[in-house]
C-alpha cells in the first residue's frame, strides 16, 4: 500500500460520501450494540488515508445503535478500537430517503446517467429532498471545516451530493480560510441530450453543483467529455477548454480529471490464493466442471444497468444453438438483491429468478442444472474463490461507471487460464485491453463473444491473462488514490482562497419551477 501521509501536508481531509466507514447496528432483540464495516474496496482504500490525515468523514448514520454511539452532533471517534479520525453522522428520516436517496438519486439520476430512459421517474418533490439533503450535508461539512487544525481539503464523493461543494463554498464564504473541493462521481456522466431530461432548476443546479469543486474527477474521458459538454451548453457564462479540460467561471478554473478507480489487487489475489480459497474453487469446479467442463461465473447486485435479463438470454440462444455445450458449460450466476424498496428493482429480481428457472426447465435434467443462482450476499473471500474456479467471467452491463467484477476476477485468475467477456460500455472497457468485448444489446454477438471464449486456445488464454494481470497490477486502487491525492496537491498549492460572496457560483433554488 504505497504512503500516502506524503501528501495533504498541514491540510486537513475531510470526505462526504453517502455510505458510513463503520456502522453501528443493536443485536437483534437486545441492546448490545455491534459495528459493521460495509464491504467495499473505496472504504478499506479511504480509510488508512483518513487514519493517517486524521480528518474527518460525513456520512449518512444508518445504523439503529448510530445516535446512541455519538455525540449530540453526529460525531464519533473510529475505528472503534483505535480512534485516528472523526465520524460525524448526518441523520435522515423516511421521507428523506424517500426523496433524496431512492427518488432523486436513484430514480432519476442514477437511470440518466446510465442512458436507460425506461427506469426514469421524476418528481418535483425528490429534488426538493435532494436539495434539503445535500444542504444538510454541506452544513454538516461546513462545520468540520470550521473545527479543522489546518487549511481543509473537501473530497465530496459521487452523484448523490451533486450540490454540496458549492452550497459549501457559499457557506465558507464569508471565512477567508483556504479551502480546496474536488468530487468523484462513480458513475457514467450523460451527453446534454440526456441530462436536460431532468426539470431545468434540476439540471442546471446539478451543473452549478458540480462547478463549485476545484477539481471533478471520472472514470474515463468520454464521461470527462460528457461534463465538459453539459457545462458549455448548460452554464452558458462558462468558457470550456475541452483539450485542456478546463472551465473558467468568473475568476474560478475548475480542472476536470480522469482517474479509474481499481481494487486491492493484492488482496483479492491472496483470498483466491489462500487454502480456503483455493479448496472452494476445487470444489465449485468438482461439482460443476468436472471431465474438462467449462465453467462461467458472473457476479452482480441485481441493477438493470447490469444487463442480467440480457445475459440470460444469450445463455438461452447458446444452448439452443450449440446443444454440444449442454452440460458441457455451466453458469453459477451470484445476483444478489440491492434497492429493493425500488419496484424496477423488486421486478427485476423477480424476472431473473423467473428467467434462471425456464432456461435450467428447458435445457436441464436430473444431472446437470445449466445457471446455479446464488442471489444472497456472498463475502470477498466467497467471490474470490468463485473468480478462480471460473473459466469465463460474463460481465454484461448496458453501462457501468468502471465495474469492479472485471477486475476482481483478473485479480483472482491466479492459475491464468480464464477469458474475461466485457461489454464494451463499462469504463473498464476503455483500460482492459485483453477482454472480449461484446455489446450486450446485440444477444448474436454475446452468444459469438462466449463461444469465442470457451473454445480459445490455451496458450492466447495463458497470454491475454497474465497481459490482464500485468496490467492491473500497475493500476490498483492505491495508485488510483495516489494519482488523485497529487493532482489535489499540485492544484491546491499554494492554498486557494476562499472566495468573497459576490464572487460565489449561483445554485438554481429549489423553488424554481419545474420545465
Ligand atoms: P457498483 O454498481 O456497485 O459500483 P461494481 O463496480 O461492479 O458496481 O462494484 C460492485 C462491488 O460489489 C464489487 O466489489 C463486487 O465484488 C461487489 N459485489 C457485486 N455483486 C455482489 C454480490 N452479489 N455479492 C457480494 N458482493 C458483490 C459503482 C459504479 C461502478 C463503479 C463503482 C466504483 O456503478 O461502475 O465501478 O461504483 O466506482
Amino acid at each position: 500500500m504505497p504512503d500516502t501521509s506524503q501528501y495533504l501536508a498541514g491540510r486537513t481531509l475531510i470526505l462526504v460520501s453517502n455510505r458510513e466507514p463503520y456502522e453501528h447496528t443493536f443485536e437483534p432483540g437486545s441492546a448490545a450494540v455491534k459495528v459493521r464495516r460495509p464491504p467495499g474496496g473505496l472504504v478499506s482504500a479511504l480509510d488508512p488515508t483518513m487514519q493517517c490525515t486524521r480528518g474527518t468523514w460525513v456520512a449518512w448514520g444508518s445504523g439503529t445503535a448510530d445516535r446512541d454511539t455519538a455525540d449530540a452532533a453526529g460525531r464519533i471517534a473510529v475505528p472503534p478500537e483505535k480512534p485516528a479520525y472523526t465520524l460525524r453522522r448526518v441523520w435522515l428520516d423516511d421521507a428523506d430517503i424517500d426523496g433524496y436517496y431512492l427518488g432523486f438519486a436513484n430514480s432519476a439520476l442514477w437511470p440518466l446517467c446510465h442512458m436507460l430512459l425506461q427506469h426514469y421517474d421524476m418528481r418535483q418533490e425528490y429534488w426538493e429532498r435532494y436539495v434539503a439533503v445535500n444542504a444538510r450535508f454541506a452544513d454538516a461539512a461546513a462545520d468540520e471545516a470550521r473545527r479543522a487544525p489546518n487549511a481543509p481539503v473537501v473530497w465530496v464523493q459521487d452523484y448523490h451530493f451533486a450540490l454540496v461543494s458549492a452550497m459549501l463554498r457559499e457557506r465558507l464564504a464569508t471565512e477567508r480560510r483556504p479551502i480546496f473541493l474536488h468530487q468523484f462521481w462513480h458513475i457514467p456522466f450523460p451527453p446534454p441530450d440526456i441530462l436536460r431530461l431532468l426539470p431545468t432548476a434540476a439540471y442546471s443546479g446539478v451543473m452549478r453543483g458540480l462547478l463549485g469543486n476545484d477539481l471533478v474527477e471520472f472514470h474515463t474521458e468520454r464521461y470527462a467529455q460528457n461534463f465538459l459538454d453539459c457545462v458549455d451548453e448548460f452554464v452558458p457564462e462558462s468558457r470550456v477548454s475541452r483539450d485542456a479540460r478546463r472551465v473558467r467561471l468568473g475568476d474560478r478554473e475548475i480542472h476536470v480529471g480522469v482517474f479509474p478507480i481499481s481494487i486491492d489487487a493484492e488482496h483479492y489475489e491472496s483470498l483466491a490464493r489462500a487454502p480456503e480459497g483455493a479448496a472452494k474453487a476445487a470444489e465449485l469446479r468438482t461439482k460443476y466442471a468436472a471431465d474438462g467442463a467449462c465453467l462461467g461465473v458472473s457476479v452482480d447486485r441485481v441493477d438493470y444497468t447490469k444487463g442480467i435479463p440480457e445475459r440470460l438470454r444469450a445463455l438461452d440462444q447458446l444452448w439452443t444453438e450449440a446443444p454440444e455445450l449442454r452440460r458441457k458449460l455451466t453458469f453459477v450466476v451470484v445476483a444478489t438483491p440491492s434497492r429493493s424498496e425500488l419496484r424496477s428493482y423488486k421486478t427485476l429480481e423477480e424476472e431473473v429468478v423467473a428467467g434462471v428457472k425456464a432456461i435450467n426447465e428447458r435445457f436441464g435434467d436430473e444431472h446437470w442444472t445449466p445457471i446455479v443462482l446464488i442471489n444472497e450476499n456472498v463475502d470477498a473471500a466467497g467471490l474470490a474463490s468463485i473468480y478462480r474456479a471460473g473459466d469465463v467471467c460474463l460481465v454484461s452491463s448496458l453501462q457501468d461507471g468502471m465495474n469492479l467484477v472485471a477486475k476482481e476476477y483478473i485479480a483472482c485468475n491466479v492459475d491464468e487460464q480464464g477469458v474475461l467477456v466485457l461489454s464494451r460500455f463499462t469504463g473498464a472497457a476503455a483500460e482492459i485491453d485483453d477482454a472480449i468485448l461484446i455489446n450486450p444489446f446485440n444477444v448474436d454477438g454475446v452468444v459469438a463473444g462466449l463461444r469465442r471464449a470457451v473454445t480459445m486456445p490455451r496458450e492466447e488464454r495463458r497470454a491475454r491473462m497474465q497481459r490482464m494481470r500485468r496490467q492491473l497490477r500497475r493500476a490498483t486502487i492505491f495508485d488510483w488514490l495516489d494519482a488523485i491525492l497529487a493532482r489535489v496537491d499540485e492544484l491546491a498549492s499554494p492554498p486557494q482562497e476562499i472566495r468573497g460572496p459576490a464572487e460565489r457560483t449561483p445554485l438554481a433554488p429549489a423553488e424554481s419551477s419545474a420545465a
